[in-house]
């Protein structure tokens, strides 16, 4: 009897050291991808004076959440079936600032050799039918541990202030309501998501004429800045004067 205890105690800490592991590794995955996003997003602002990231968030799925989209897919409830297809446990929502900026940086995540892309949905170009626009990838990335190195997937949703708007506002009115929504609820909302297209494409628009515009005159502000540094009435400060100075001396 007194065995049979043991064996159960066993297993049952075997159990959940395995389900502690598991876990751990989408929280290692996405403690990898906010480096890598934050690498970019210090980079571009000081090599380029510009952030294209307005905000980052990310979470592990709960394991009520994984339970319950097991059961709704249909797949079998074990870890290598999880594993393999519950490809949203670890999950990075990016909020950029204009629609060119999404493509960017997706370019730059999919460029990095370590990040094997397995799937790029793209609901900017293709919304879907209730309006709803982002960029989701789904990339595996390596996690080293003590004793293994673990592929794991992470969806990264990339998406602009506005579809980021509409998106959590849609989530909201529609959460918890499991009854059929009313037809003219489902054309305003699509409404709404018209008019964040319209917005981002406005501000795109903008956005690209006063990078235009900070071209040309930014060449003879750099220029007479360059002239008072090299006279010494500029004094240096890190690191964007540097950079500046090393531009310019190269160009
Ligand atoms: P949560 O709580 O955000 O994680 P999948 O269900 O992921 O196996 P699917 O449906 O092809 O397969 O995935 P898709 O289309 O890539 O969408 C996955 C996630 O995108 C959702 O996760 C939402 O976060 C978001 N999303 C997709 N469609 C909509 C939408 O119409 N409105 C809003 N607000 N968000 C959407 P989860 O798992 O549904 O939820």
């Amino acid at each position: 009897m007194e065995t049979m205890q043991q064996n159960n105690h066993n297993q049952l800490k075997e159990l959940k050291i395995e389900l502690v592991r598991f876990m751990m590794s989408y929280k290692f995955a996405l403690d990898e991808m906010n480096t890598k996003i934050n690498i970019l997003k210090q980079e571009f602002q000081y090599i380029h004076d510009y952030n294209p990231i307005e905000h980052v968030k990310s979470r592990v799925k709960s394991p009520e959440s994984i339970v319950k989209k097991v059961d709704t897919k249909g797949y079998q409830l074990s870890l290598d079936s999880i594993r393999e297809n519950v490809r949203d446990i670890a999950g990075i929502r990016i909020t950029c600032s204009f629609l060119s900026d999404i493509y960017k940086l997706s370019e730059m995540i999919q460029n990095q050799k370590d990040i094997k892309v397995i799937e790029c949905k793209d609901y900017i170009k293709n919304p879907k039918l209730n309006g709803y626009r982002s960029l989701h990838l789904i990339v595996q990335i390596p996690v080293f541990m003590s004793d293994r190195e673990d592929h794991i997937f992470v969806e990264i949703q990339i998406r602009t202030i506005a579809m980021d708007f509409w998106a959590s506002l849609e989530h909201k009115i529609y959460y918890k309501y499991n009854k059929e929504v009313p037809v003219q609820m489902k054309t305003e909302l699509k409404e709404a998501a018209e008019s964040a297209t319209l917005l981002d494409m406005k501000m795109e628009k903008l956005h690209q004429k006063m990078k235009k515009l900070k071209e040309t005159d930014g060449f003879e502000e750099n220029n007479s800045d360059f002239q008072r540094l090299l006279s010494g009435t500029k004094q240096l400060s890190l690191p964007n004067d540097f950079l500046a100075a090393s531009l310019h001396l190269i160009n």
